[in-house]
């Protein structure tokens, strides 16, 4: 016999020697042991041709020749399994010396921040915070204010009117006036909360988001309300903004002042932020009017008090130096992330 057991394992011993992978492995396998027509199937087939001396030698090694290719093809199979797994751990190691990727870092809004920062301010003073409804009627918005019939800020142009008595309040004003209809005096009160206006353009959203306050006692006169509001402007921007009282008038507040700190940004020289000019306008404030107090059944003969108000969105912007007021309503996180 030409082509014996031992031959065709030597054969197979040879192949197998430099296996690349699975599919080489699967090909060996399919040219030897195929049952159709793989070469140990052919070697079985020769055996009624042998001599029968020969024949069960021969068929009896051929089956150990069968069972050790079997047997090789095995472990093989093992030995390129565990290679190609330990090609895929170095592959896929983690380095954990490589720097990591920052989780992107959130921030509370703008006006949260200047609003908390304020509201910290007056707290520190004994002010108290107090909020009212912002669909309000046309008394708590207007009329106790002492704002007549015909004032022009009741006008259907500037105003969102509703269903009479109903509109959204136009200032935080109505919180100041049902406090003190709810209260006696003497009273310290901070109003921050939503307004709404008919006014849309760069500087002015028809919503907004105002801070008021209010302080009323026995004596309280004007040099109490400029050292009240010096010490806020001061804690607020920095200690060395200069702070200046123009007059102004109110119906709600008389004498009325509005007040002017220079430019924080560029103490003065002239910027962007206050148009040339090294001032910027804060708020409203002034002496409670006699009537207003009246209006809620207080006496002015007994008491007397200050108020002021200010566009929390507006100092939000002077803050950050924000070119527009709709960069806060319009949740661009990139435009927040700028301002960190
Ligand atoms: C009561 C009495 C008086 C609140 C005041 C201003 C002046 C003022 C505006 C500034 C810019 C609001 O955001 S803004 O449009 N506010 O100028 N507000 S005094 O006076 C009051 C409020 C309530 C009972």
């Amino acid at each position: 016999m030409a082509f014996s057991p031992d031959d065709l394992l030597n054969a197979f011993a040879r192949e197998a020697k430099a296996l690349p992978c699975m599919e080489a492995l699967e090909a060996l396998r399919v040219k030897y042991l195929s049952r159709k027509s793989g070469l140990v199937t052919e070697l079985f087939k020769a055996l009624p041709g042998l001599p029968p001396e020969e024949r069960r030698g021969f068929g009896a090694r051929l089956n150990e020749v069968k069972t050790a290719i079997e047997g090789r093809l095995d472990e093989l199979a093992a030995e390129l399994k565990a290679r190609a797994e330990e090609e895929l751990g170095r592959r896929d190691r983690i380095d954990v010396t490589l720097p990591g990727l920052p989780p992107p870092a959130g921030m509370l809004h703008p006006i949260t921040r200047v609003r908390r920062q304020m509201e910290g301010i007056f707290r520190a003073l004994g002010y108290s915070v107090e909020d009212a409804p912002e669909i309000e009627d046309d008394w708590h918005n207007f009329t106790a204010l002492n704002l007549p019939e015909n004032h022009p800020a009741r006008d259907a142009q500037d105003t969102f009117y509703l269903r009479a008595p109903w509109l959204l309040r136009t200032h935080t004003s109505n919180v100041q006036i049902r406090s003190m209809k709810k209260h006696a005096p003497p009273l310290m009160i901070l109003a921050p909360g939503r307004v709404f206006r008919r006014d849309d353009s760069p500087r002015h959203s028809p919503m907004f988001h105002q801070i008021e306050g209010l302080a009323v006692d026995r004596h309280l006169s004007f040099a109490h309300f400029k050292a009240t509001l010096e010490h806020f402007l001061k804690q607020l921007f920095d200690a060395s903004v200069a702070v200046r009282f123009q007059p102004s008038y109110y119906p709600f507040t008389e004498p009325s002042a509005d007040v002017v700190v220079s430019c924080v940004f560029c103490s003065r020289k002239g910027c962007r932020v206050c148009s040339n000019t090294g001032w910027v306008e804060i708020m409203g404030s002034g002496m409670v009017h006699p009537q207003v107090l009246r209006n809620v059944g207080w006496d002015p003969e007994r008491w007397s008090g200050f108020a002021f108000g200010m566009g929390i969105d507006r100092v939000a912007m002077i803050k950050y130096g924000m070119p527009n007021i709709r960069l806060h309503f319009e949740s661009d996180a990139r435009a927040m992330r700028s301002l960190l």
